[in-house]
């Protein structure tokens, strides 16, 4: 059985106490590999690497930083197909989004991230005759990046290679639950010419080497992106060491469907934002709100469409949906569903775990599944189920409309569809959310500001956001 390592101070390596974690295909649910049940000494051994590394690293500067990068991202397209099979075995996910868009994105991610340290400004303000300021960032030395099992190697690399393009070394922890491409990569990072120590790559459970990041002192800052409860713990322990935070968390997203939409376009696009990735993208829209004039005609449209996705292997090219990431997850997305019944809720298709044939007979897979009948404050429409599940709630107002899509304690994304552009506007103003998506969704700029507000999370990355994270900045003042 293949076993994962460690990528510590330039050498791949087992963890220190020698114990492992399986590794399941969400698919067939089997375990088919092993990765390091790392601790805290593991994690002490990444965190004196990057140090020893740092100063070489940030006196590399930016072109040469660049450069690096630029070849990391080159070597994970070249073996675009090695990456996609194992993202969609380790996740679940069909292959053919893994090759669309997982892959894909976290080759863009390392050549948006090197070649925009290239353009990144710093201001200067002049005070007439007095003096000149200038902001100095500098990187800070060792950054703790930790991220989950959804997207694994996009939202891994979606930190990584800020982090390491603004001059800092890394420590970082990806989900155990999706280990395969973060270790992928690592074996390509020596040939690529990261200098040993720059990226630490520490697999493990949350807990203990996820935890040992957060807690650690001699990193100051950390970016984390995952559940809620995981964030609050890790601004529970960092806050009273003032280490810098950037938190991505859960959402429970809006999709806002007004009488006067694009019929044809809003249906494909919300199918796609319910059911992409089974549902498990903190971007997805869970909560379907539609005029009630709408309403019939959406209904029966919506259904016809969702009950002809086909969730299936995910390496037929005809599977829409894969398996679910664990059997944890399964089991809670269906403890959802058994809520949304006993909260009154009607299913009006799905609601089932899928029992596939042959070696996919184990695996977990859930129908695709649509809620109606339930009020805002029920907790189906009040908590992240992370799933294939959605709710349709109606609305008469574009009042109502706001107020239902602002119930809950969440505000990451929101999506609206209508073609009245004064509408857009003063919806997308009055929305709670960090990103609102007007007649599209998932169209992604990287130079955008992308994060939540309410439990959705602190800070922002993408674009100059996460460079302004990944360094510190000084005034210098010069008297004229
Ligand atoms: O996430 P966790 P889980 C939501 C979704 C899901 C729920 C739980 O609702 O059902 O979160 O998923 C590490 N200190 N999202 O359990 O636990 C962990 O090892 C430091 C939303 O997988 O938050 C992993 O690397 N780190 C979401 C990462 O945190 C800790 C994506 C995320 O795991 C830790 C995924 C600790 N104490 C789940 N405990 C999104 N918004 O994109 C765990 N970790």
């Amino acid at each position: 059985m293949e076993q994962l390592l460690n990528l510590i101070d330039g050498e791949l390596r087992p963890a220190v106490s020698g114990a492992w974690l399986d590794v399941h295909a969400p698919a067939t649910g089997t375990v088919y590999a092993q990765l390091p049940d790392s601790d805290e000494s593991d994690v002490e051994a990444a965190v004196e690497a990057a140090h020893r590394a740092f100063p070489a690293w940030r006196a590399l500067g930016r072109e040469g930083r660049s450069a690096i990068l630029l070849r990391l991202a080159e070597l994970i397209e070249q073996d675009l197909d090695g990456f996609v099979m194992d993202e969609s075995r380790d996740n679940g996910k069909p292959l053919s989004l893994a090759r669309r868009v997982d892959i894909p994105r976290a080759v863009a991610n390392f050549r948006f991230f090197a070649t925009a340290i290239l353009h990144f400004p710093s201001e200067a303000h002049l005070m007439d005759d007095v003096a000149v300021n200038y902001t100095d960032r500098q990187p800070f030395g060792v950054a703790g990046c930790i991220s989950p099992w959804n997207l694994p190697l996009y939202l891994f690399t979606w930190k990584i290679a800020p982090a390491l393009a603004s001059g800092n070394c890394v420590v970082a922890k990806p989900s155990e639950v999706t280990p395969l491409t973060a270790y992928r990569m690592s074996t390509l990072c020596k040939v690529a010419g990261i200098p040993p120590g720059v990226l630490n790559i520490v697999h493990g459970l949350g807990p203990k080497v996820g935890a040992a990041i957060t807690a650690h002192p001699r990193i100051p800052a950390i970016s984390f992106t995952g559940g809620t409860r995981t964030g609050a713990e890790i601004a529970r322990v960092a806050a009273p060491m003032f280490k810098k935070l950037s938190l991505e968390l859960g959402g429970k997203n809006p999709v806002l469907v007004f009488a006067d939409c694009d019929f044809e376009e809003m249906l494909r696009t919300t199918v796609r934002s319910s059911f992409t990735n089974q549902g498990q993208i903190c971007l997805c829209g869970s909560r379907i709100l539609v005029e009630r004039s709408l309403l019939p005609h959406f209904r029966d449209a919506f259904l016809q469409r969702v009950e002809a996705l086909r969730v299936g292997d995910p390496t037929d090219p005809a599977s829409d949906l894969g398996a679910v990431v664990s059997k944890d997850h399964m089991e809670k997305v269906l403890a959802y569903i058994d809520l949304a019944k006993s909260e009154g809720g009607t299913i009006r298709c799905g609601g089932e775990r899928i029992h596939l044939t042959g070696d996919l007979k184990d695996g977990w897979y859930i129908a695709p599944t649509v809620i109606e009948g339930l009020g805002p404050n029920c907790r189906t429409n009040q908590e992240e189920i992370f799933g294939p599940v959605v709710t349709i709630q109606p609305f008469d107002t574009e009042e109502e409309a706001l107020t239902l899509a602002n119930a809950t304690p969440y505000g990451l994304a929101s999506v609206v569809w209508t073609k009245d552009l004064q509408r857009a506007h003063r919806v997308a103003r009055a929305i709670h959310s960090g990103i609102v998506w007007v007649n599209c969704w998932m169209v992604r700029d990287l130079r955008t500001p992308f994060g939540g507000v309410k439990q959705s999370g602190v800070g922002r990355e993408g674009g100059v956001e996460a460079l302004r994270f990944f360094t510190e900045a000084k005034n210098v003042c010069i008297k004229l």
